[in-house]
C-alpha cells in the first residue's frame, strides 16, 4: 500500500493526494506537523532529504516532489488516463506542469508568506507586488487555454488539472481576484465540486 507523507492544509500535499484520489490508488496519510518542524527530523528528512512535504512511500521506493508523485501514480493506473497518452499531450502536460512549478505556486506560496505566515516585520511589500504580476501572468494564458474546454489538456482530466488546481483555491484568501478570469473558475469550481477533491478536503 502506498504510503503518503504530508501537511493536509499544504497546497502541494493536496495535489499529490488529488492524484492517488483520482487515480483510485488506495493509500495511508502520515500527517508531517508543520507547525511543530517535523518536515526536519530525521525520521521525515529520510524519506525527503529537502525537508518538504509531501513525500510518497510505495514498497521500498521513495518519492517526493508532489508533481512527480502524480506522474507516478498516473502511470500506476493507466486505465484512469490521468497522464499523456500522445507525444504532444506529452508536451502540453509537461508545459502547464512546469509553468505552475516554476511561476505559478511559487508565487502563491510568496504572496501567502509574505501577507500572512511571516511575522508582519518581516513581511516585503514589494514581493508581494511582483508575485500578484507574476501570478497574473500564468492566469492570462491558462484563461485563454480554457476557453470553451472542459479540462486542460485532451478531453478528460489529466495530471494537468490536478497539478495546477491546489494552490488556485487560496486565491480568495490571498485576494488574488479570479473574477477577472472566468474560464479559470469555472475550471476550478468543476475540479472542486468533485468527490476527490471532497476527499482530499474533508
Ligand atoms: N516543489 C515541492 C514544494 C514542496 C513544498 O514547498 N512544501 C511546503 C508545504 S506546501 C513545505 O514543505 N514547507 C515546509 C518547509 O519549507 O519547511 C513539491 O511540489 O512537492
Amino acid at each position: 500500500m502506498i504510503e503518503l507523507h504530508g501537511f493536509p492544509m499544504s497546497p502541494n500535499t493536496k495535489r499529490a493526494r488529488l492524484g492517488l484520489e483520482e487515480a483510485g490508488v488506495p493509500y495511508t496519510f502520515h500527517d508531517v506537523d508543520l507547525m511543530a518542524g517535523a518536515q526536519k527530523q530525521p525520521p521525515y528528512m529520510a524519506l525527503n532529504p529537502t525537508a518538504r512535504v509531501p513525500a510518497m512511500v510505495d514498497g521500498d521506493y521513495k518519492l517526493w516532489e508532489s508533481n512527480a508523485i502524480i506522474e507516478y501514480v498516473a502511470d500506476l493506473a493507466k486505465d484512469k488516463r490521468l497522464g499523456p497518452e500522445t507525444a504532444k499531450e506529452r508536451g502540453d502536460i509537461a508545459k502547464w506542469m512546469f509553468m505552475g512549478a516554476a511561476h505559478l505556486s511559487p508565487n502563491i506560496a510568496r504572496i501567502f508568506a509574505h501577507t500572512i505566515r511571516l511575522p508582519e516585520e518581516k513581511r516585503l511589500p514589494q514581493l508581494v507586488t511582483e508575485g500578484r504580476a507574476e501570478v497574473d501572468r500564468c492566469l492570462g494564458p491558462l484563461d485563454a487555454a480554457l476557453a470553451g474546454k472542459t479540462w486542460l489538456v485532451g478531453e478528460r482530466l489529466t495530471i494537468t488539472d490536478i497539478s495546477l488546481a491546489p494552490p488556485l483555491t487560496a486565491a480568495a484568501m490571498l485576494q488574488i481576484d479570479l473574477s477577472r478570469f472566468s474560464n479559470v473558475t469555472a475550471w476550478l469550481a468543476r475540479l472542486t465540486s468533485r468527490d476527490t477533491w471532497k476527499r482530499v478536503n474533508g
